[in-house]
């Protein structure tokens, strides 16, 4: 018996991208259950399977080709791929297509009273972020020195509790960062969900599975302008 190959999707299970992935993948017209504790959920009217991940798994299952697609914000894909750079690992994968949710920036934000008169105030202070490699770049290409400790939540607490000088992390409204004492001085990156794709060939049954539930993915974020 042969089995028809699926398309797999990798989305984040829970969380800020969770619901706008799920809402896409509906208005594309998938029939699909997540509200179970499946993590591979099926598509029924399509071949094509759900992977639900942390978000932080979604850029190497894409390029590991274990997944053929996945959603993920820029922020995070940036950060897998410096990562893999770093370690010399292949980091291939095609950014398919923008998408126009979860929008954020990535900032250094100091606590009020910080006198900052430029990125070289920032020169030699200790950061909290959970986007270590992004923060490398920065220094590196503004040509200043700073330190990290890696922290996966909670980090605008950090420099109130005495772990760091400053933040890096990710911002929307702005409002975190103002109940917790801080001020944006930089932002290093701006960021959006983004479909990616393995850099692999996919086999001709996938290939037009994608040819199918691309243009309504375009069409989807066209009606949502
Ligand atoms: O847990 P998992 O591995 O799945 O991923 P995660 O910890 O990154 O999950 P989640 O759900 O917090 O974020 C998923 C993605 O949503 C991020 O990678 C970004 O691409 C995107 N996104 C958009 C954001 C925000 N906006 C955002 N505001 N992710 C996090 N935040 C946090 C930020 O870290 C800070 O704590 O919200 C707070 C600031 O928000 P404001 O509105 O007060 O500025």
């Amino acid at each position: 018996m042969t089995t028809e190959p699926r398309l797999r999707i990798a989305m984040q299970k829970s969380g800020r991208l969770s619901d706008d992935t799920q809402a896409l993948l509906k208005r594309c017209g998938l029939k699909l259950n997540v509200s179970d504790r499946r993590l591979l959920a099926h598509v029924t009217n399509m071949p094509i399977d759900i992977m639900r991940v942390r978000s932080s798994d979604i850029p190497g299952l894409v390029m590991d080709g274990v997944c053929d697609l996945g959603i993920v914000g820029d922020n995070t894909l940036e950060e897998a791929a410096l990562e893999r750079a770093l370690m010399n690992q292949k980091s291939k994968y095609i950014r398919t297509s923008g998408l126009n949710f979860g929008g954020c920036r990535l900032s250094i934000a100091m606590p009020e009273g910080f006198d900052y008169t430029g990125i070289e105030s920032l020169n030699g202070l200790r950061f909290a972020t959970t986007y270590p490699q992004l923060l490398n770049r920065f220094a590196k290409n503004n040509g200043i020195d700073v330190e990290f400790c890696l922290l996966k939540g909670s980090v605008e607490v950090a420099p109130r509790v005495g772990l760091s000088d400053g933040i890096c992390d990710l911002v929307s409204t702005g409002a975190t960062l103002e109940a917790n004492g801080l001020v944006e001085v930089e932002e290093i990156f701006q960021s959006n969900a983004s479909l990616i794709q393995t850099a692999n060939a996919l086999v001709p049954e996938k290939q037009a599975i994608l040819d199918t539930l691309l243009p309504r993915i375009q069409g989807v974020m066209k009606a949502k302008e």
